[in-house]
């Protein structure tokens, strides 16, 4: 097991691996830039180090700046939390050429889910349900217009370089494939430098459901479940839950088997989530996400691991400390993420925080940097604070968010905590009747904004 290892994050996810790594007795190193000197991960950790300015291209995102941080330090491993340097094909191979291990994928597996059209390739041939569209890229209009008339409209023209809602473009009609198409190819181009598309049939109302899978790097993999993240706003989550309202235990354990054992097959080596649409029973695959994500915590909760221990685990080379017949499923668990934002536009409201009181109790989670006299920094990303209840089941949860949210308090920026008191008065939210599109729809409908 490592002795020490450096977290390259900041924020609440920073905060998230020291305390794995402490429960395992590894000490922690954390980087900061000079705006985050003050930070909670700095506080918390064994040790920190500061490398760099504000801006994440010179501090977070800096390959030398991190590896010297290991060298100063004598860390051993590189935890990248999510975002920033997580999916980073060439630092995981800068990483390894300086004989540090990366808590996550290998870069072969970061390359090729990165790579859109290779990841849906290598997916079907895996076993993989997926949408039906193009066999890979799409190279002009005229094959374009002929797999739109093969499959039918509407479909969805995707940039394989894109991703998490970056470069797509839907064309309802065969007349709107022109414009669909080529603008796509563009956006891919401009904003990825690679203009290489695929084509697939357009859902119109599925649900996001996400399984969570867990490989050991050495053939064996496991899956803990789904998570229902279909309230998006602008692709970005804002409410997650597992298990999914309209999930079955039949199908999530053939949904789940199919993952796993793919997964599995590749020799996928730590955390790992399979998104799908899902729509009139159905699961279609289009991407898998190589990294732990921000709503982690619902999935530990309803199964009692620690996700990011057992990452730390398979990096050192040990083996997960369950296998699937170990894991089932307790209650419900429902995380909504609170970020300074400033309602009806969300626009980002750094700023002091005055008063920070988390809530507590039987199935509460609060996971958060934030501290009484905190200032938010404008340079990075609007997310403050995590909530995640657990109740035995989905009313329950619910029951118990709506009363944690009463306790929270945050004094001192705007936060999107008004939006989930809203949407817990809401006749769908509480039947879980929704789709990929409701929250878009309930914002336009109740705030307006812009
Ligand atoms: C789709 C789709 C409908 N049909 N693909 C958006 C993010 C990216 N991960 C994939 N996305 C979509 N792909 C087909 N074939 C609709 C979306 C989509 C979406 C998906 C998940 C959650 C929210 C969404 C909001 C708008 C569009």
């Amino acid at each position: 097991m490592f002795n020490k290892i450096l977290i390259a994050n900041r924020g609440e996810i920073a905060l998230r691996v020291v305390r794995a790594a402490r429960e395992m007795g590894i000490a922690t190193v954390a980087v900061h830039s000079t705006a985050d000197s003050d930070a909670m991960h700095v506080r918390m950790a064994d040790e920190s180090v500061c490398i760099g300015p504000p801006s994440s291209t010179q501090s977070y995102l800096s390959f030398p700046a991190i590896i010297s941080a290991c060298e100063i330090t004598g860390a051993e491993a590189i935890h990248p939390g999510y975002g920033f340097l997580s999916e980073n094909a060439g630092f995981v191979q800068i990483v390894e050429d300086h004989d540090l291990t990366f808590i996550g994928p290998t870069a072969e597996h970061i390359r090729i889910m990165g790579d859109k059209i290779t990841a849906k390739d290598t997916m079907k041939k895996l076993g993989v349900p997926c949408v039906p569209g193009s066999e890979g890229g799409v190279a002009n209009l005229e094959e374009a217009q002929k797999i739109g008339a093969e499959i039918g409209y509407p479909v969805i023209i995707k940039a394989t370089a894109g991703g998490g809602g970056r470069g797509m473009k839907v064309a309802k009609t065969a007349d709107e494939m022109e414009k669909a198409f080529l603008t796509a190819r563009a956006e891919g181009k401009s904003n990825f430098g690679n203009d290489e598309v695929y084509i697939e049939k357009y859902l119109t109302t599925p649900r996001h459901i996400e399984i969570q899978v867990f490989g050991d790097g050495k053939g064996r993999a496991v899956h803990l479940g789904e998570r229902d993240c279909s309230l998006q706003r602008r692709h970005q989550k804002v409410f997650e839950e597992a298990p999914g309202p309209t999930i079955s235990a039949e199908e999530r354990a053939a949904i789940g088997k199919t993952c796993a054992e793919a997964v599995a097959r590749i020799n996928y080596i730590g955390a790992g989530t399979i998104e799908f649409l899902y729509e009139n029973g159905e699961f279609y695959f289009i991407e898998m996400n190589t990294r732990l994500q921000v709503e982690h915590p619902v999935t530990e909760a309803i199964f009692g691991v620690d996700l990011v221990r057992e990452q730390i685990r398979v990096a050192a080379g040990m083996e997960m400390s369950f296998q699937q017949e170990d894991l089932s499923i307790t209650g419900h668990a429902i995380e909504v993420r609170i970020n300074a934002e400033k309602l009806p536009n969300f626009s980002p409201c750094p700023g002091r925080i005055t008063q920070y009181h988390a809530p507590g109790g039987l199935g509460v989670r609060m996971d958060s940097a934030l501290y009484d006299g905190y200032s938010i920094p404008p340079y990075y990303d609007s997310l403050i604070g995590k909530l995640i209840v657990h109740g035995r089941d989905r009313p329950e949860a619910l029951a118990r968010l709506h009363r944690a949210l009463g306790e929270l308090i945050v004094d001192g920026v705007d936060t999107t905590v008004p939006l989930f008191h809203a949407l817990l008065e809401e006749d769908d939210v509480l039947s879980g009747a929704y789709n990929i599109h409701w929250l878009e729809h309930w914002l336009e409908d109740n705030l307006g904004g812009g």
